[in-house]
């Protein structure tokens, strides 16, 4: 089993981790339902604000280091060209960082917006229209991706400019946290960041597994009961554990490249077949919006609801502060994969590329499902709101595709859409957890720590669908999101720090594209 490969230390404090929150909602749902909604309302209220500091301030830092002398470090030697065209290298990014949530959310975001709108705005009145159908766009949008790419930039950096493979987040903060990384600091850091991506996985396959259900019982009639789910969750895991356990040349990319195509199909189909007009017309719309509002929506934390004469709405806390937390907890995950799929890049192409190809697959998503759904319930055509409110939102997204034209096929393919989308994030997910619980990578992390990781995934999930509502999985995300914060804030330092230190030692300035790596430092000697 080659169990000295393994760092049994951030092994066992993850899982024991695990277990401490897992065990006791099995044994007592009900007080468990209780502490968590409490859990969420202290974070949200007393932290909230954090939250969205950090999304507001690591996209200006991005933007900032994209457009600095930073911006022109190259992710390789001279010689090295791009290993991936900038159309798989999105494609995969995407793949990657979105799961089946994008399906979900694309689908009834705005429902839950038209019903309880931002700003003091009347429920499902007119004024409300715009923000359900571009308050998506926002929280999938560019802070998001910024919040995606911070911790890239460090283990980027240190894979292909200083040549130390980065598997560790602890690793990546070494500039900042110098020697400390190798006491029990360095496996606090990755225990919380394991614990973080659990917690974000939770919040995921408890969304998704529900909808995935709902498609099954309308193609095939099967009730969907807590049963279903548990076998739906068991069938995603196994198929994504097998993808983890063939590796990354094979299962990963496979994988990928499905998802990636069914998923062109299902939005091109929806878009022709769909309110073509209404979808292009909407959805550009929503991106001016957003863009007119960008820093109101990044700010908006309502403390003075009540003075200016509307009751508090518990908007951002619901949703702002909610989604940044769960872009957070995958941030690092998502920065180990970025970096290794860079090589070649400047900085700055990763970092625009990421916000900028990260946002527009968002916006495809949201403006062509999203628009579809708003414009039968506004034409009366479906309404989609009481469906919701009697069935609940994953049987009103799939009630939704029923309206399309071969509807059963279109709900075959969504739902399987949703599995694949699913897999190809924690496949990817799993084999990062194994990277990191280990001590030494022989070429890839061990096959039964991958499979193992795999199966952990699940638990949470598990337990969370059994225990709660929406609220419940939110909170998964929220409360393993807010030591992840001040992780990212060091990430972002170490970057500045190490980049500056080589920068200073080399000879090369603004302007050009700049060289760091051993082998081009060494021809600058020559
Ligand atoms: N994010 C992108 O569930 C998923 O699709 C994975 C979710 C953070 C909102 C990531």
């Amino acid at each position: 089993m080659k169990s000295h490969l393994i760092d049994w230390r951030t092994f066992v404090s993850s899982l024991i981790l695990l277990l401490l929150v897992c065990i006791p909602l099995i044994i007592y749902p009900e007080t468990g339902a209780t502490v968590i909604n409490a859990a969420n309302d202290f974070m949200t209220s007393n932290f909230g604000f954090l939250y969205l500091a950090l999304g507001i301030i690591s996209f200006i830092f991005l933007i900032f280091v994209a457009f600095s002398k930073f911006g022109n470090i190259k992710l390789g030697s001279k010689t090295d060209d791009k290993e991936f065209g900038t159309f798989s290298w999105a494609a995969m990014l995407f793949a990657a960082g979105i799961g089946s949530s994008i399906l979900y959310w694309g689908m009834i975001e705005w429902a839950f917006y038209y019903q309880g709108p931002p700003f003091g705005i009347t429920p499902e009145s007119d004024a409300a229209i715009p923000w359900a159908s571009s308050y998506g766009i926002f929280h999938w949008g560019p802070i998001a991706w910024a919040i995606y790419t911070l911790p890239a930039l460090p283990i980027a950096y240190f894979y292909y400019v200083r040549r130390t493979s980065v598997l560790k987040i602890s690793e990546a903060v070494r500039p900042v946290l110098g020697r400390w990384v190798d006491t029990p600091l360095g496996v606090i850091i990755d225990v919380l960041f394991i614990f973080g991506l659990l917690g974000g996985a939770g919040t995921t396959l408890a969304l998704g597994t529900p909808m995935i259900a709902e498609g099954i019982n309308n193609l095939t009639g099967i009730p969907v009961t807590l049963g279903l789910k548990a076998v739906v969750m068991l069938i995603c895991t196994l198929i994504f554990a097998i993808s983890a356990y063939s590796g990354l040349a094979k299962g990963i990319k496979v994988l990928s490249d499905v998802n990636l195509w069914l998923a062109i199909f299902v939005l091109i189909f929806i878009f022709i077949f769909g309110p073509t007009l209404f979808i292009m017309e909407t959805t550009f719309t929503s991106i001016g919006q957003v863009a007119d509002n960008f820093f109101r929506m990044a700010t908006w934390l309502e403390p003075l609801a009540n003075l200016s004469g509307f009751e508090e709405t518990k908007f951002p806390e619901t949703w702002t502060v909610f989604y940044w937390a769960w872009w957070v907890v995958y941030a690092p995950f998502v920065g180990l994969f970025v970096a290794r799929i860079s090589r070649g890049r400047t900085i700055r192409e990763m970092i625009l590329g990421t916000m900028i190809y990260g946002t527009f697959g968002s916006i495809l998503f949201f403006g062509i499902l999203g628009n579809f759904g708003l414009y039968l319930q506004l034409t009366g055509q479906f309404d989609v709101l009481g469906f919701m409110s009697d069935n609940g939102a994953p049987a009103a997204i799939i009630a939704i595709l029923e309206q399309l034209p071969m509807a059963n096929i279109m709900i075959g393919l969504f739902t399987i859409l949703a599995i694949i989308f699913l897999a190809t994030t924690f496949d990817s997910s799993s084999f990062i957890l194994a990277a990191v619980v280990q001590k030494k990578i022989q070429s890839e992390p061990l096959r039964w720590n991958r499979l193992f990781w795999a199966f952990t995934l699940c638990l949470l999930p598990l337990v969370l669908m059994f225990v709660g509502d929406l609220q419940t999985l939110q909170t998964a995300s929220i409360v393993a999101a807010f030591p992840v914060i001040f992780i990212m804030a060091l990430l972002g330092w170490s970057f500045i720090r190490a980049a500056n230190q080589d920068i200073r030692s080399s000879k090369q300035y603004r302007g050009e594209t700049i060289h760091l790596t051993k082998t081009d430092r060494s021809d600058d000697n020559e």
